[in-house]
């Protein structure tokens, strides 16, 4: 892709829809009563450049041929696409609040359901990626000029998959795939360094092959920035993106505790207070 500048006023905007999306997740998740926010609310500005710069997609026919993929292969983030996909107006931003209801289709983790946006079931970390070279090498066979973006957590890839996945893709020449790495730099038990080391993460995806743009992860014109980037012929591209787990609302940051805990109705109070929501 070419870099076009991003206006001011571009800018605003996407700060925006990520601090809408940041405010979705939470009420969701206080209303559901579980689900997890860290890793939620790490990807939100991520998320926001995606639906409303980066990615070519249309909630009104969300099937339509040529679009992007997207695929949120730490799926426990579930509330941050789902909020996401809300947002560009897959559906109504009311239906959030059956997340994790029973018939609802915004399962705790995310089941395919292409007519809202779902591109894929995930969950079980380490096989999105997976997913994503196989949809990225059906797309170039096809003669496609779709591109297919996929989120990981670090510590998502402490899996062996995600290595095979690596390899992969960069053997095949999947110069269409972005992979995106929500470096946290938390897991569910902690620091990722201490549970199993992935530094030096950069390093390691150049060895296998792919074209590495390491990035803020908060700083929409950093990302807007680091998504224009041409592609480099013949190479998957990752973008690296340094962020805060629970970033946004300040006792969740960097907070390991609040990988898979709900917030209560007092801390959903003072949640919104910050973000500048309706409790
Ligand atoms: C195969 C598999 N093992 C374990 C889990 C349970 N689990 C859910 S989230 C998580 C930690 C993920 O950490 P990370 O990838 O860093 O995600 P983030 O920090 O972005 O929330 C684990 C172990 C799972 N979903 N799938
Ligand atoms: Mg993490």
């Amino acid at each position: 892709m070419e870099e076009t500048p991003v206006s001011e006023q571009e800018l605003a905007l996407l700060k925006e829809k990520a601090r809408q999306i940041r405010i979705s997740i939470i009420k969701m998740l206080a209303e559901a009563g579980s689900g997890h926010p860290g890793g939620s609310l790490s990807a939100a500005d991520i998320m926001s450049v995606l639906y409303f710069r980066v990615m070519n997609h249309d909630p009104k026919n969300p099937l339509k041929a040529d679009r992007d993929r997207f695929i949120l292969s730490k799926g426990h983030a579930a509330p941050v696409l789902y909020a996401t996909l809300a947002e560009s107006g897959y559906f109504d931003k009311g239906e959030l609040q059956n997340l994790r209801k029973l018939g609802s289709f915004l399962r705790g983790h995310p089941l395919t359901d292409l007519e809202h946006g779902i591109e894929a079931t995930t969950g079980s970390l380490g096989q999105g990626l997976s997913f994503a070279v196989g949809a990225a090498l059906g797309l170039k066979m096809d003669g496609s000029a779709s591109r297919v973006f996929c989120v990981m957590g670090d510590g998502e890839t402490q899996s062996g998959q995600i290595w095979e996945a690596a390899m992969s893709a960069a053997h095949y020449k999947a110069d269409n795939l972005i992979g995106i790495l929500d470096r946290n730099r938390l897991q569910i038990d902690g620091d990722t360094e201490a549970v199993m080391g992935l530094d030096p993460v950069a390093d390691k995806w150049t060895a296998f092959g792919w074209n590495v743009v390491e990035v803020n992860g908060h700083d929409v014109a950093a990302l807007c920035a680091a998504f224009d980037k041409p592609a480099v012929p013949g190479k998957p591209t990752l973008i690296l993106a340094d962020t805060v787990k629970g970033k946004g609302v300040s006792f969740m940051e960097g907070k390991a505790s609040f990988h898979g805990v709900a917030p209560s109705a007092d801390e959903e109070k003072q949640a919104m207070a910050e973000l500048g929501g309706d409790a």
